[in-house]
Parts: C-alpha cells; structure tokens; sequence
C-alpha cells in the first residue's frame, strides 16, 4: 500500500515545488472537509503530494512518458510542455504507485480542469490554485474570493462555484493576455460552471 513516505521519498522536485505540494496537500484536506466531509483525507493527501510528480521534469522526458503509457495528444497539448505533467504524473501514480483511478483522475485534470468534476478532481484542482504559498496575484486574489464567499454564502456549494467559475475566468484571461492557446477542458469546464451557477439561480 502505497504510502505518503513513498511518494515523499520518490520525489525529485525543488525546495519551492515541494513547498507548493505540502501546500496543495493541507489546502485539498481543507477543501475537502468543508464540502466533502464523505472523502477520505489520507488518500486526498495522496493525490496531493503526487499532483506536480513530474513537473520539473524536461519536455523530452514528458514526450517520452507520454509515448510510454500511449497517453494521446492533441496537438495543443504536445506544443504546451505545461499541459503535459498533470497526464504523466497520473500514469506514474497509477503504475508505480498503484493509486486508485479517482487518484489518478484528479491528477489528471489538475491543470485544466473539466465540466462536471468529481469531489476528488475538485478538491485538487481547487487547492492547487490557492493554497497559502502560491504568491501571484491572481492567486492571492482567488484565495480571498473563496474565503469571502465562504462567509458569505449560506450554501457552501454556491460558493464552490462561484470560486470555480472565477478561476477558469482567471485562467482563461491570463493565457490571453500571454498569447497562448487555451484547451478546451477549460473552456467547457468554464461553460459547465456557469450554467451550473445560474441553475442555482444566483
Ligand atoms: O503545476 P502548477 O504550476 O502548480 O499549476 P498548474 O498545473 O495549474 O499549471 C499552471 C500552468 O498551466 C499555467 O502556466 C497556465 C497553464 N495552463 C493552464 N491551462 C492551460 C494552460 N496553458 C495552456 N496553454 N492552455 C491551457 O488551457
Ligand atoms: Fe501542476
Ligand atoms: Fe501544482
């Protein structure tokens, strides 16, 4: 049984990553107990620690994983090295630490997102966002939105929402503002969200 330790020690990250990780973790254990009370916060740790495995590992590298698992590509995909450590790292969580595919999901879609995520690609997705060592703007300024929804909302679902919502809008115009392509999951994710938003009547 794959533990914590394993994963820690397998590791080959910097200090700053690392820093990143601890984070993801404790904010995904948060995230978790204040909408998913029924997830079980030790595998939710798991696929934080695992979710940026091989972030730091070259493009060629990821290129070579991903032909080695017959991840498919799409050609955005395979011009944005950024895009491809989420797919390799879920296949490294998978097949060399056998962790369960709701795992392996939501390291999957940790950088794009999706429409109608699982508890489990949420609580991911979400914590790696705004946990408390992520600096930028952006991320300092979605941290807040959530928390102030948070107090706000008496429906603590209408908050996630609003929240997920906000950092597709985030996503999606940064990579505009740096030129760069935008993949569909996210723009379907954005689309599945608000129309989610507005089926609670907000
Ligand atoms: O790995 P992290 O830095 O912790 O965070 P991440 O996995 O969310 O990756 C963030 C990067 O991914 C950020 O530079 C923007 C980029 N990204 C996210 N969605 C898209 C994207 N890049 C492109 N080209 N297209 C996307 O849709
Ligand atoms: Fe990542
Ligand atoms: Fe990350």
């Amino acid at each position: 049984m794959t533990d914590a330790n394993a994963i820690l020690s397998a590791m080959t990250i910097s200090e700053r990553r690392l820093k990143h990780t601890l984070g993801v973790a404790e904010a995904a254990k948060e995230i978790a107990k204040t909408h998913f009370p029924a997830l079980d916060l030790k595998q939710v740790e798991l696929a934080a620690l695992m979710h940026d495995f091989t972030k730091e590992y070259p493009y060629e590298r990821q290129l070579e994983l991903c032909a080695k698992y017959s991840i498919e590509l799409t050609d955005e995909e395979r011009n944005n090295p950024k895009l491809l450590h989420a797919k390799t790292a879920a296949m490294i969580a998978s097949e060399r630490f056998s962790l369960s595919t709701d795992i392996c999901n939501a390291i999957y879609w940790h950088t794009t997102g999706k429409p109608a995520m699982s508890p489990f690609e949420i609580v991911i997705y979400l914590a790696d966002y705004i946990e408390e060592f992520r600096e930028d703007a952006s991320c300092v300024k979605l941290r807040e939105f959530y928390k102030k929804a948070l107090s706000k909302e008496l429906d603590k679902s209408i908050a996630l929402n609003k929240t997920l919502v906000r950092s597709f809008d985030t996503t999606i115009k940064h990579l505009i503002a740096e030129e760069q392509t935008i993949c569909k999951d996210t723009f379907e994710a954005r689309n599945y969200y608000i129309d989610q938003l507005r089926a609670f009547n907000f």
